[in-house]
């Protein structure tokens, strides 16, 4: 299996160019649904220790249904597969136009949930339009064992959010360890309580907010995804997310930046515009770079060859 490795504001994203396995023509969502029902060790093969970490997430490349598009992509971590992925579009582009099939202007992306839009503004960077977000329910107090009440929005971004505003730890790196543990707290209390975004689907990103570090950000965030990682970049989808809830209390006006620090002190510039049904078309723009051109291998006496999890 061939792979390309970049990062994007400090968030890892390993591209598969070559030797994935074939899931048919169908739609991106039926392809998915493949991925993740027949070639789950495939995906763990890729991302898992020992040749990644719990933190990186994987793109599969895929022919696109219309030709017309720059590629299908199937997004997944280190437990499955996932919606679509911010950083991930922008180290895609960016590992497409380190490999010369792409080059500078707009290009369209197909997802499991919606095509999104890429524009290449240089070798590194790169502003994607999201699929379509929205804030589905706000306010919503879920009780948290050992932490009691905890209340906060659910937005779609192109996967589900959780949003709590006033962040239950500082959000500093020596903090990593307590913000994972309580967001993955609210993230099980959550689904113990049934509560759910609006096709049903799982709650699986809990993001919290505070004030920003530099004064010239807006806001600053902490992103766990399913799997227990935390994001390293400012998260895409839950940017998104965040513009939708924004936009909803009328703080953020369409075509206004909103610049979104990561846990890392990185940052991606974030605006919006009005989409159909009440929801937004947010555009994120941040920066990648490649890091490493690979070959994975498997060795058929290796006791771990399908990948491991080192931590639970
Ligand atoms: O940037 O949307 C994102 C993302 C989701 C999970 C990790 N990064």
């Amino acid at each position: 299996m061939r792979v390309i490795d970049s990062h994007t504001e400090g968030e890892p994203t390993r591209v598969i160019v070559d030797g994935g396995p074939d899931l048919g023509r169908g739609s991106m969502a039926e392809r998915r649904r493949i991925f993740a029902e027949r070639f789950d060790r495939v995906r763990s093969f890729a991302v898992n220790e020992p040749r990644g970490s719990d933190a990186v997430v994987g793109a599969l490349l895929c022919e696109p249904i219309d030709p017309a598009s720059a590629a299908g992509v199937i997004f997944f971590n280190n437990v499955g597969v996932i919606g679509m992925c911010g950083h991930g579009t922008i180290g895609l582009a960016v590992t497409l136009v380190h490999m010369g099939r792409i080059g500078p202007g707009k290009h369209c992306f197909e997802t499991p949930v919606g095509d999104v839009t890429v524009d290449i503004l240089g070798r590194n960077e790169v502003e994607i339009e999201n699929v379509p977000s929205f804030r589905f329910r706000k306010d919503v107090m879920v009780d948290v064992p050992g932490l009691g009440a905890v209340t906060g929005d659910i937005a779609w971004g192109g996967n589900w959010f959780f949003l709590v505003s006033n962040a239950p730890h500082a959000l500093t790196m020596a903090e990593i360890p307590s913000l994972t543990r309580t967001a993955q707290a609210v993230m099980d209390a959550l689904e113990t309580a049934g509560i759910r975004g609006e096709d049903g689907g799982k709650i699986d990103h809990v993001e919290f907010f505070s004030r920003p570090t530099d004064p010239t950000a807006d806001s600053r965030n902490f992103v766990l995804c399913p799997g227990g990682a935390y994001d390293r970049s400012p998260c895409g989808t839950g940017t998104s997310a965040k513009l939708a809830c924004l936009a909803a209390d009328g703080k953020l006006a369409a075509g206004k930046e909103w610049v979104q620090e990561s846990i890392v002190g990185s940052r991606f510039q974030a605006q919006y515009r009005p989409g159909d049904h009440g929801r937004i078309v947010p555009r994120i723009r941040g920066r990648a770079y490649v890091v490493a051109e690979a070959t994975l291998l498997r060795d058929s006496g290796d006791p771990f060859a399908d990948g491991m999890r080192g931590a639970p």
